[in-house]
């Protein structure tokens, strides 16, 4: 259960970042849950230093599932956004590369207003200048939120031409991390990472208020269209959480993807 203060942080910073959220035995059962899907999803080979990400890591697992399912994830979602909302996927990342550029995932003045929320979960240790989610705190909101816009044109070897720094100079908030420390954050906050390495891991699950509005609609086709298509084992979830979830999705488009 979230605290009136902490609901106002996230509602004025666009995140909240959780330390210890989890306990080292449920991260160690996590890391273990995480490595044997990607395992299995790379036929069992060993990695070897290629990126690899799933899309399918909580749908296809009943250890994430339940992860989703449990308050300290499901219930929050609900408090920070009130009403219905809607499962909007997952994440399974095992990155190699070593900058993520500023970008909000939801990005631009007509977004600002419908809520989206991602929770990131770091599978390793991570700090400023080796792999942590770096945030610009606010920056959901107009106008820091279109103030930032140039910041999408940054290219590694052009980056001073933003603001006439680098995009690894730019006035962050490094959400430094230790495995059981989660976020949960806007998707149309500004967010970015730089010195990633080889090997790095993080899962991202994803939620959205029940879309309303055509605009919300329009939005999700364009940003997450696997919303709006979920996969078929929580279509036909009989799990409470999960089915309530799929309510709020327009029912013309309930694919049930495999
Ligand atoms: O690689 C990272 O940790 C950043 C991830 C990110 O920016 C994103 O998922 O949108």
């Amino acid at each position: 259960m979230l605290t009136a203060e902490q609901e106002s942080y996230f509602e004025t910073f666009g995140f909240l970042f959780m330390r210890q959220y989890f306990s080292p035995d449920e991260m160690s059962e996590i890391m273990h849950e995480f490595d044997a899907v990607l395992t299995e999803e790379r036929g069992g080979k060993p990695f070897t230093g290629e990126e690899q990400s799933t899309t399918t890591i909580v749908e296809h697992s009943s250890f994430f599932t339940q992860l989703v399912e449990s308050d300290r994830v499901y219930k929050v979602i609900e408090q920070l956004m009130p009403g219905e909302f809607i499962w909007s996927g997952s994440e399974g990342n095992l990155t190699t590369h070593s900058e993520h550029r500023w970008h909000a995932d939801r990005q631009g003045l007509a977004e600002v207003d419908y809520l989206r929320i991602k929770v990131m979960i770091y599978l390793d240790p991570v700090t400023k200048e080796r792999g942590c989610l770096r945030i610009i705190p606010g920056s959901h909101r107009l106008p820091l939120h279109t103030d930032l816009q140039p910041l999408i044109a940054q290219k590694p070897d052009s980056s001073p031409t933003t603001f006439g720094i680098s995009g690894a100079e730019l006035p962050c908030f490094p959400l430094e991390a230790q495995p059981g420390d989660v976020v949960f954050f806007n998707h149309c906050l500004w967010h970015g990472m730089f010195g990633g390495w080889a090997g790095r891991r993080y899962i991202a699950l994803k939620f959205a208020a029940k879309p309303t509005t055509e605009a919300h609609i329009a939005s999700l086709r364009r940003w997450s269209p696997y919303a709006l298509k979920p996969n078929a084992a929580f279509v036909n979830s009989n799990r409470p959480r999960i089915q309530s979830m799929m309510e709020g999705i327009p029912e013309v488009e309930l694919g049930g993807e495999a």
